[in-house]
């Protein structure tokens, strides 16, 4: 009796699943566990692309598409856990970006913020609001979110760069908007470095002053490797690793303190020669690129070999632990300052 009653109920519930549907109504209590999780459960997965084939696709698709046609001539890593998002992580997106000798990329400007993380080539520049930032290997460059930009290369050579942008964030929030400037290039507005000058050494123009002429909240683009290498090896020279994270520095965005933009968050890592890390986890996906070294880095039970120009991604909660085969350098970015915004960000060391 009591299982034709459990019967009939589970055919009355289907039935009623089955009404609900065409009125776009769902049942919680079917789902609620999968949107309320216990702790985080990425869909995305770790995984490590290797350099030189990323390089080979790329310089064919360098044969067969000009910058300027493409507007970005660029090969998406996307996260094999995230199938049709174009994200690395949930939040954010990677790319391997080309400019060819002579090309330009058209100047626009985009509600999404961006990082260019430079692994290749010398001299090509990224203009921001018409102020150029020539670019070597291992420089970091800022394209925030609302700022126009152009990529041009005058260099003999190619030009590779990782792109990192929010993407997925501001799909999230439906708040994306982009513009086209019309011409391939922002007319020039300050010499290349000025920027640099101005707001780069803790200093800046007086507030309200002529010289002072980049956005308030985001004054500062480039942050060169020679700047930031110097100092992680300062760091290194002067004690020891932390722990869980090896020898860390964040980029700073000057204006206030915090990260570099509102979305995204940058640091840069050594790791001495056999120095391995205790595990970590944290709720902030990052995505990893080796600057310097050989080393491992062992994902949840899943084991990342690592090279120079190899990049990883940590998706959220998934404990991480580095070796360093040799002198380890690395360069990370992540969404930590937003889920700090939100209080949402969370990390244990073990
Ligand atoms: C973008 O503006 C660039 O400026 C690169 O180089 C990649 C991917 C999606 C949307 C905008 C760039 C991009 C992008």
């Amino acid at each position: 009796m009591a299982e034709i009653l459990a019967n009939d109920r589970a055919a009355q519930l289907d039935g009623l699943y089955a009404e609900l549907k065409p009125h776009n109504l769902y049942p919680l209590w079917t789902v609620l566990s999968a949107l309320v999780p216990r702790e985080p459960a990425s869909g995305a997965l770790p995984f490590a692309w290797d350099y030189a084939p990323m390089r080979d696709y790329l310089l064919r698709a360098g044969d067969l598409i000009s910058a300027e046609e493409a507007e970005r001539r660029v090969l998406i890593l996307e996260n094999p856990g995230l199938p049709g998002t174009s994200g690395i992580t949930t939040s954010l997106y990677a790319g391997l970006q080309l400019i060819l000798p002579g090309e330009v990329a058209p100047c626009h400007r985009h509600a999404q913020s961006a990082l260019r993380f430079v692994l290749e080539g010398e001299g090509a520049f990224t203009a921001v609001d018409g102020e150029k930032a020539v670019m070597h290997p291992f420089d970091l460059v800022l394209t925030p979110g609302g700022q126009w930009h152009d990529h041009g290369n005058h260099s003999g050579k190619p030009m590779i760069w990782l792109d990192g942008l929010d993407i997925p964030t501001v799909r999230a929030f439906d708040a994306g908007f982009a513009e086209k400037l019309g011409a391939s290039a922002h007319p020039e507005t300050v010499a290349p470095g000025d920027t640099l000058a101005r707001y780069g050494h803790n200093l800046r123009p007086m507030k309200g002053s002529a010289a002072d002429r980049r956005p308030a909240h985001q004054p500062l683009f480039h942050y060169p490797y020679s700047q930031w290498r110097a100092s992680l090896d300062a760091l290194a020279a002067a004690g020891d690793p932390d722990p869980h994270l090896g020898h860390a520095l964040e980029f700073l965005n000057p204006a206030d303190g915090g990260a570099i933009m509102a979305t995204i968050s940058a640091h840069v890592r050594l790791l001495p020669a056999g120095f391995e890390t205790r595990p970590r986890r944290s709720t902030d996906g990052t995505i990893f690129v080796v600057v310097e070294g050989k080393g491992e880095a062992e994902v949840a039970g899943t084991s990342l070999p690592l090279a120079e120009r190899t990049v990883f991604v940590v998706p959220s909660w998934r404990e991480l632990r580095l070796r360093a085969g040799s002198d380890l350098v690395l360069f990370a970015y992540s969404d930590r300052t937003s889920q700090e915004k939100l209080n949402l960000f969370k990390e244990h060391c073990a």
